[in-house]
């Protein structure tokens, strides 16, 4: 075999499992869905927070296919007839729609009170196996105590803390959670939240305030998020969010694109552990067949990978099937899914 052939059969290689590697970080497991909005009291829940809640619902819903039963919804009032909401066009107060994803049903969900929010995520947390993964999306006032402690209202005027909300999302045994926050301080909350195998995307940091669009009734960061994860705006209309060209929106795609979308005064956080699980997470039912969680195998010493700074990272990789070479990498910094596969030697199946 001339030396050119077995450089180019070398080169293919390393190609394929580079593909195999971009390929096969999906997450997989059934989606659950938590979306809450306590909206604090009438004077201060914004219409614009139901429309943040309805456009994710519709999305998850339409785009997703997500089933009703596998999203809980805990919105101000839970739906109760009284007037709950403060109009956009500050012509008053009405009672929140009760059909949030316009398909002229009524939609039922729970009210935000500090004690439904626990009872239910309780009720979760006993009721998903390690085969789920949540997502935990919230949008709402926040604030500081004196800079101690960050929380989000919840309706009547409760506050959610963060160590509270940590102690909550604890008691779940998920294969992983994607946490979207959009209240002012939101930053505040990742450390309280972060732990191994969730993503966590905020719209502010913990000193900032969260803004609402300028030219709709939503808040700016959880808008372009959801657009995003949707493909399209609140109007219908196409956008592209998905970076990579794969057809599936991840999380860290959908937080770059709400990132560089927002044009408000804050600054969108992000914190993806391990880093690489935001570029995996998506709201699509993917099979097993892009699971991978093994543990180290005699292959994954006869290979190296590195960043494109030149810094290795360590990596596992799984036999899968007959043919099939998977490489699962851990980034220790950075972000970024490029990365460069160089097996030491050929190996043998
Ligand atoms: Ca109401
Ligand atoms: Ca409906
Ligand atoms: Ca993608």
């Amino acid at each position: 075999m001339s030396e050119i052939l077995k450089r180019t059969l070398l080169i293919c290689c390393y190609l394929v499992v580079f593909c195999c590697a971009v390929c096969s970080q999906k997450t997989t497991g059934r989606v659950h869905a938590v979306i809450i909005s306590g909206g604090m009291n009438k004077l201060m829940n914004h219409e614009r927070y139901w429309n943040d809640c309805a456009f994710l619902y519709r999305t998850l819903r339409e785009v997703y296919q997500i089933p009703q039963q596998d999203i809980t919804l805990l919105i101000s009032d839970g739906g109760e007839a009284g007037r709950d909401m403060l109009l956009a066009d500050g012509s008053g107060f009405a009672s929140s729609p009760a059909d949030l994803d316009g398909d002229g049903e009524r939609d039922v969900w729970l009210p935000a009170t500090l004690q439904q929010v626990e009872a239910s995520l309780t009720e979760l947390a006993a009721r998903l196996t390690p085969d789920d993964r949540l997502l935990l999306f919230l949008t709402d006032h926040g604030g500081t105590d004196n800079g101690q402690q960050a929380y989000a209202w919840m309706w009547g005027s409760q506050r959610l803390y963060d160590t509270q909300l940590a102690q909550l999302l604890d008691a779940f045994h998920v294969a992983s959670m994607s946490i979207v926050l959009g209240m002012c301080n939101a930053g505040w909350f990742i450390n309280h939240l972060q732990r191994e195998n969730r993503v966590i995307a905020t719209s502010c940091t913990g000193d900032e305030q969260s803004w609402e669009c300028r030219d709709r009734a939503y808040d700016e960061f959880v808008y372009h998020w959801t657009c995003a994860i949707a493909g399209r705006d609140s109007d219908g209309n196409s956008i592209n969010s998905d970076a990579n060209g794969d057809g599936y929106i991840s999380m860290a795609e959908a937080f770059d694109y709400a990132r560089q979308h927002d044009r408000r005064e804050e600054t969108p956080q992000y914190c993806s552990t391990p880093a690489t699980l935001g570029d995996g997470w998506t709201l699509s039912p993917f099979s097993n067949d892009g699971m991978l969680d093994s543990p180290q195998t005699e292959h994954s010493r006869t290979a190296q990978c590195y960043d494109l700074q030149g810094r290795e990272i360590p990596i596992h990789i799984a036999t899968k099937r007959r043919s099939a070479q998977i490489v699962y990498a851990k980034q220790s910094a950075g972000r970024s899914s490029f990365m460069i596969i160089k097996p030491s030697r050929i190996w043998r199946r």
